[in-house]
């Protein structure tokens, strides 16, 4: 593929959003329900939010602070102001796959520019990078709090063809959510879907160009011009 850059999603590509039931252990029966709940509302907001217009941004932070009590709500929870921010807190220590950290070793040998493209608001993501020791690997960490919307708005993908000056087609964006991946595809970028949980295509259009089913597959898919992995499947 041989890209100028990699950019990459945070959630759910680089941190995994389930290890934040940790967090939630002791405040429900199923933590792995409410973190579930919790995610699917915290993306619905931030859609719904982006569709309003700049009336309707807030910031990642509240977004998740919103869906999280939403979503103990509907568990019908009764929660302590402190309970509320542990868990909260979670999305500040969310942990990093275990493949992370040696892909994005080999592909800073190889003089790649690694950045991350996420919905998270600044704070947020320096947050999850120092606690994953992972702050030396990234050239640049650009959130959507820059352009107030959130993706798959075009607005955010163009922050990191901005940051770097470099057109999208020669970035490589990698992403685990097939909803991001197929917005970035939209935009220009050539794509490759992390698909860690075998789920099905999305049906939205604009494939990826590579799928894999984690990132140790990654540095050999940038390095080798000809090396595809699993191409993306037909609609
Ligand atoms: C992000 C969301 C999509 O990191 O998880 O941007």
């Amino acid at each position: 593929m041989n890209p100028r850059a990699v950019i990459f999603d945070a959630y759910g590509t680089l941190f995994d959003v389930a290890s934040i039931a940790e967090a939630c252990v002791g405040i429900t029966s199923d933590p792995a329900r409410l973190v579930a709940l919790w995610r699917a509302k915290q993306l619905e907001y931030s859609f719904l939010r982006a569709l309003i217009g700049p009336a309707g941004y807030v910031d990642f932070w509240q977004v998740t602070a919103d869906a999280f009590d939403f979503a103990a709500q509907v568990l019908d929870l009764s929660l302590s102001e402190g309970d509320r921010r542990r868990a909260l807190e979670g999305w500040l220590h969310v942990r990093p796959y275990a493949e992370v950290s040696a892909a994005l070793e080999r592909l800073a040998r190889d003089g790649r520019a690694c950045l991350i493209l996420s919905n998270g608001s600044p704070f947020m993501l320096d947050a999850a990078v120092s606690a994953a020791g992972l702050a030396d690997r990234f050239t640049a960490v650009l959130s959507v709090d820059a352009v107030h919307t959130y993706k798959p708005h075009p607005r955010v993908y163009q922050l990191a063809v901005d940051a770097l000056g470099v057109p999208a087609e020669e970035q490589l964006f990698v992403s685990s959510n097939g909803w991001d991946a197929a917005g970035a595809r939209a935009f220009g970028y050539r794509v490759v879907w992390v698909n860690r949980a075998g789920a099905p295509t999305e049906r939205l259009g604009f494939p990826p160009d590579a799928t894999v089913s984690d990132l140790s597959a990654l540095p050999l898919l940038v390095d080798h011009p000809q090396t595809e992995a699993r191409p993306a499947e037909p609609y």
